[in-house]
């Protein structure tokens, strides 16, 4: 268990340990969060912290959704995490549009967070590209809306993959400025928890960028309700070099596609990206692809099955989630209250 999740043992100061992250419902789950942040989620859950889990459905539409197709997607997510083994009777598992408390305190934090802070967001740059001038409001204003997610539940630690980062040290940028111009110390500082080997899966055709649901081509990513031939074809003809594996991860330095699948293997079997090289170094990737299709599908096909199984009854998940957000309110609403409270609104 090379990547096991290690407990943060961090001063939380006041605060009680609670963990927040969230996952848009901007299409189909990929291996990329799976690995990145779903797999560590569920260690956390199992750590005995409190864990508070979020379909972010306001983030997905800073982007066009498709109305049925978004709910499709958010009861798709939430099958997704409860198949891979969130139990939403240990975890909160909610809709974050359930919660009105995530947009009002958005709010008030896009009066706190500046301009300069959101114009340096490289996934904005990334996502809105060249035709910056058409891209939503709402996709340049995304981390204030994320700083609320995380703080309107004082959390302390923050899952999530290595793309995440700037976003978390914005939410505490946030945190510090509103403490400092309010003279209090209300929010807590949270930390991000960016842990084990596959904090930033790759696309499968170009070991440069990152897998990504909404990437046209869907052979560069491993979707978590592919089948077991699809998931073989998509390893198959994935990208690599023609050189043997290294039988170190030194040897995996300047070969990115080497390197993408080696970590995948290395996840999905819990083992460091040096055991992995122990055990295939000196082989052909003609070798080594079979053995990552077998153990993607030995790992996946569980929880793509499980997937399918609660899709059959929506009803089912919609009152999980009904169940979810009462129970993140209850967290949420004190604390904006007396977020509104400090700010001066009259209550
Ligand atoms: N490729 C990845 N490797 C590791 N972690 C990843 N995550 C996403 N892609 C990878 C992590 O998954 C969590 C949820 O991400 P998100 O859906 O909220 O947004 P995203 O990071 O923008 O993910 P996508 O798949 O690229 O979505 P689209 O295409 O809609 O933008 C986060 O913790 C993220 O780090």
């Amino acid at each position: 268990m090379a990547d096991a999740v290690q407990t943060p043992q961090i001063e939380t100061g006041k605060f009680t340990p609670r963990v927040f992250s969230g996952i848009q419902p901007s299409g189909g789950l990929t291996l990329g969060n799976y690995l990145g942040a779903i797999k560590r989620f569920v260690e956390m859950q199992e750590s005995g912290i409190e864990t508070v889990y979020c379909i972010v459905d306001l983030h997905a539409i800073t982007v066009w959704q498709d109305p049925d197709k978004l709910r499709h997607a958010t009861r798709e997510l939430c099958a997704g995490y409860i198949a891979a083994g969130l139990d939403p009777q240990k975890s909160i598992l909610f809709n974050q549009s359930q919660v009105s408390a995530h947009a009002e305190l958005g709010w008030v934090f896009s009066c706190v967070a500046r301009i300069g802070w959101l114009n340096r967001m490289t996934q904005f740059k990334d996502k809105a590209g060249k035709n910056r001038e058409n891209a939503s409001v709402g996709l340049f204003s995304y981390p204030t809306l994320m700083a609320a997610d995380i703080l309107l539940y004082h959390a302390t630690h923050v899952p999530v993959g290595e793309d995440q980062k700037q976003h978390l040290e914005l939410t505490r940028d946030v945190a510090a400025k509103f403490n400092h111009d309010f003279k209090t110390d209300f929010f807590p500082l949270p930390e991000p928890v960016i842990e084990g080997v596959a904090t930033r899966v790759m696309s499968l055709r170009d070991g440069s960028k990152k897998m990504s649901k909404s990437d046209p081509s869907d052979m560069s990513r491993i979707n978590m309700t592919d089948d077991a031939d699809t998931i073989a074809k998509k390893i198959r003809k994935a990208k690599t070099d023609p050189d043997a594996l290294p039988s170190e991860a030194e040897g995996l330095k300047e070969r990115p596609e080497a390197k993408n699948l080696v970590s995948i293997y290395a996840s999905l079997a819990d083992m460091s990206v040096n055991q992995v090289l122990a055990e295939v170094g000196g082989k052909q990737f003609s070798a080594f692809k079979p053995m990552l299709s077998e153990l993607a599908v030995a790992k996946l096909s569980p929880i793509s099955a499980e997937m399918d199984r609660l899709m059959q009854t929506p009803d089912e998940i919609d009152k999980i989630l009904r169940n979810g957000a009462d129970k993140a309110r209850a967290i949420a609403s004190p604390i904006l209250d007396k977020t509104l409270e400090i700010v001066g609104m009259v209550r």
